[in-house]
């Protein structure tokens, strides 16, 4: 099926790429078990909304909450492996004269499978920062609080990542745009183009010229910009479009 999908057109495109970007979303980690940030939640969870719990309001509100549903997180994550859709970005890493692959996800998988610098926008679930001063926290001060507490300053620990309403990594996300106005094809995979800034990526890419691919079974605000629609899993996509490659 996805070989039927992949043209040859753009396989010659790719051949003769000087710097393709690739953007990712939740749904690259789907097939790693990861659920996507907009799927329905399960267990304890189901009753709320992803997107009501990732918000500074919903921490200050109750931290506790929030701080376990980042555990709970942290759990599916650390019992994921990276699948053969990460694993193919790693192959073309390592092919193609320049790649940059920037992430909107916070689990790491793309590093676990052997990306390298990998752009994350949105942080990453392993860190945690103090929630007062923002600063990287390696080791919470001693005791039983939940969320814990900043060694420095006692106030609450939060995960490192990105809230709706914060600013993003500035450094990360300078390099995406960069990427995104200099590369000649970008990759959008397994997002739901719902989230700024970087939902507005690829089109800043077709803006100065570059071919949109997006690769997602579902269609998205991107589909009727992109150039072509690879309306398949990324399990399955990526690795055939490495596989007829090379
Ligand atoms: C598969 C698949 C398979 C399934 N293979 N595919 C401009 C316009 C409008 C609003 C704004 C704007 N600029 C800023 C905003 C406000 C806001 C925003 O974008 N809101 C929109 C929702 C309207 N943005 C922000 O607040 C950002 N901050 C900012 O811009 O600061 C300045 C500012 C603030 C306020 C106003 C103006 C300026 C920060 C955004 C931070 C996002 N953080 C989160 C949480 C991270 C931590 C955590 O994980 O808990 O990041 S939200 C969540 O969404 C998470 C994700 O990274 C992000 C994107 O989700 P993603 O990856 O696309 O996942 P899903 O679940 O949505 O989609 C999965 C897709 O996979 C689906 O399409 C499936 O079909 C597909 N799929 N299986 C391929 N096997």
């Amino acid at each position: 099926m996805a070989a039927a999908l992949i043209s040859a057109a753009l396989l010659e495109r790719l051949a003769g790429a000087q710097h393709v970007l690739a953007l990712t979303g939740a749904g690259i980690s789907a097939e790693s078990g990861v659920p996507t940030f907009r799927d329905a939640q399960t267990g304890p969870w189901a009753k709320y909304r992803a997107e009501d719990l990732a918000t500074p309001e919903a921490f200050t509100a109750n931290p506790r909450l929030v701080w376990d549903w980042y555990e709970w997180r942290r759990q599916l994550v650390a019992q994921a492996e990276p699948n053969p859709g990460h694993h193919a970005l790693v192959t073309l890493q390592r092919r193609l004269p320049r790649f940059t692959l920037v992430t909107q996800n916070v689990d790491g998988l793309h590093a676990r499978a052997g990306s390298r610098a990998v752009v994350e926008l949105h942080g990453s679930i392993a860190q945690n920062l103090c929630f007062a001063e923002g600063t990287p926290v390696d080791e919470p001060a001693p005791g039983d609080s939940v969320p814990p507490l900043c060694p420095d300053c006692g106030a609450f620990l939060r995960p490192g990542v990105v809230w709706f309403g914060e600013s993003l990594p500035p450094q990360a996300l300078q390099r995406a745009e960069e990427a995104a106005q200099t590369c000649d094809i970008v990759l959008s995979i397994g997002t739901s183009s719902l989230v700024h800034p970087a939902a507005g990526l690829p089109l800043l890419a077709k803006r100065h010229g570059a071919y949109v691919v997006e690769v997602n079974p579902t269609s998205t605000p991107l589909t009727p910009h992109a150039d072509l629609v690879l309306a398949g899993p990324a399990g399955l996509v990526l690795p055939e479009l490495v596989r007829l490659l090379w």
